[in-house]
């Protein structure tokens, strides 16, 4: 059924790594509540950073017209070609920052889990 879960063990790996790392992921605007975040124009993960409940799957959707990726540390990076989205499901609490691979300068993003 949900075959994002599988994914869940891995990331929650990215915990204990994002724990050494400090809070960087700290910006100007609050974290929105929803589970979907898009790849819009102009470089970046919108809503930049997203808090949820864990259990819940967040779902990135590719709205720009180039390839983009979503890459949390210790984990696959997932390619997602323009149109196309990729689900990651969040089984434990924590914050875990993700980068695009391919532009990791611009677009970053901080996925919040209550
Ligand atoms: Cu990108």
């Amino acid at each position: 059924m949900r075959r994002a879960r599988l994914l869940a063990p891995a990331v929650a790996v990215v915990a204990v790594t994002l724990v050494a790392a400090g809070c960087g992921g700290a910006r100007n605007s609050a974290p929105v509540k929803t589970t979907a975040v898009s790849m819009a124009k102009s470089y970046r993960f919108s809503p930049t950073a997203i808090v949820i409940k864990a259990g819940q799957t967040v779902t990135w959707t590719n709205n720009d017209n180039f390839t983009h990726t979503v890459k949390f540390e210790g984990q696959d990076d997932h390619k997602v070609d323009r149109g196309h989205s990729v689900s990651i499901r969040f089984d434990k609490p924590g914050t875990y920052h993700y980068v695009c691979t391919l532009h990791s300068k611009d677009m970053h993003g901080t996925v919040i889990v209550r």
